[in-house]
């Protein structure tokens, strides 16, 4: 359901949360006109007029005593209100689906009960998602506008937030914190996203943690957490991915596309064109041949070796991929020559 300013209410919190929010928004409405306009009144009333000599008013209790007494009830009630969604939104339901997220400069990382990750936020519709957040680096902020749900993600320990969704379909999920921009910039090329750019270069940073959150049925929750453990089945063949076209779907997924190109232009990381077996010259001197342990490496321990002309600021993807999916990754480089 659409409401006249919000975002859609996409969850069991939207409608309490809205009705609180436009209770207070009205109750403003109504005592600005009122007071303003009792303020207005008077002014008129009790101008200076000739004849007219003004006198001390003395006092009256009980007037005194309402409008002490009206607002005090009136906060009480405000008070209540948001202290009860508070408590409903910070203690999660016995059984809730727990999803671990992990948050870092500039990606998101969801991974559920199987093991299996995504950068992208999956929940099945009509059941409670605890999330247990994380920060690797600085804090990060995990904001679902329709869900009316923001959690920080703080380094050094764990926060919890719930939800539950009643829509299914794909919402905004955004990083309410900022989080830094990546050291300097690099040279707009062919094909890059059109954010972040200034004249022809671009940067990287706090907005590249913009995502979406995907909600399914149960079944189609199912399949998806399937997927992620497996190379996705094609449902034209009924065949599973070869590592290939599986490499290339996570180039996509796992967001290595906001750093890499496949197309020769360099972007924040080298281009993915004609690297494997390519001679790699690093910042501390020495060289390898760019062959499958070095991409591994390169994907498991980004800094071990750092490329000359790029800086350190590749995000390890130790405990995000799974054996398998390195390799399909390796599969889809080999495929650039
Ligand atoms: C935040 C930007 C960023 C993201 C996201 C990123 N990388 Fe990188 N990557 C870099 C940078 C910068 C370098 C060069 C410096 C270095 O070697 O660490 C690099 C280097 C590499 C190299 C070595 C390239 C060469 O030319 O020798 C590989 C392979 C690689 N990344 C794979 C990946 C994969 C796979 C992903 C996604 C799962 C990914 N990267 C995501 C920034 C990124
Ligand atoms: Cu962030």
């Amino acid at each position: 359901m659409e409401t006249m300013q919000l975002p859609p209410q996409w969850s069991t919190f939207a409608r309490q949360t809205d009705w609180l929010f436009y209770f207070i928004y009205w109750l403003s409405v109504v005592l600005f006109v009122g007071i303003i306009g009792v303020a207005l009144y008077f002014v008129w009333k009790y101008r200076r007029q000739p004849g007219v000599k003004a006198e001390p008013t003395g006092h009256a209790t009980v007037l005194e005593i309402t409008w002490t007494v009206s607002p005090l009830a009136l906060l009480a009630f405000l008070f209540h209100m948001g202290f009860r969604g508070y408590i409903d939104m910070t203690v999660a339901p016995a059984d809730a689906m727990e999803i671990r997220v992990r948050a870092k400069k500039w990606a998101w990382d969801f991974e559920y009960p199987n093991g299996g990750h995504s950068n992208v936020l999956h929940v099945p519709v009509n059941r409670p998602v605890r999330l247990t957040l994380s920060s690797e680096d600085v804090i990060h902020s995990l904001y679902i506008p329709a869900f009316r749900v923001k959690k920080d993600a703080v380094p050094g320990y764990y926060t919890t937030m719930w939800f539950e969704a009643t829509q299914v379909g794909e919402t905004d999920l955004f990083c309410a914190e900022y989080c830094g921009a990546a050291v300097g910039t690099t040279e707009v090329s062919e094909g890059d996203p059109p954010v972040g750019r200034e004249g022809n270069r671009r940067h990287v940073g706090h907005f590249s943690m913009i995502t979406k959150v995907r909600i399914h049925t149960m079944a189609d929750y199912n399949t998806f957490l399937e997927s992620i453990l497996r190379p996705p089945v094609d449902p034209a063949t009924g065949r599973e991915a070869t590592p290939e076209k599986w490499g290339e779907i996570l180039y996509r997924a796992q967001q290595c596309n906001t750093c890499h190109s496949t197309d020769g232009g360099a972007m924040t990381g080298p281009t993915w064109r004609g690297l494997f077996g390519r001679q790699r010259q690093f910042t501390d001197g020495t060289s390898a041949t760019a062959d499958a342990n070095y991409i591994r490496q390169s994907i498991l321990q980004p800094n071990s070796k750092v490329v000359q002309g790029f800086n350190g600021v590749m995000p390890s993807f130790a405990g995000t991929l799974r054996d398998n999916q390195v390799d399909a990754i390796i599969a889809y480089i080999r495929t650039l020559n």
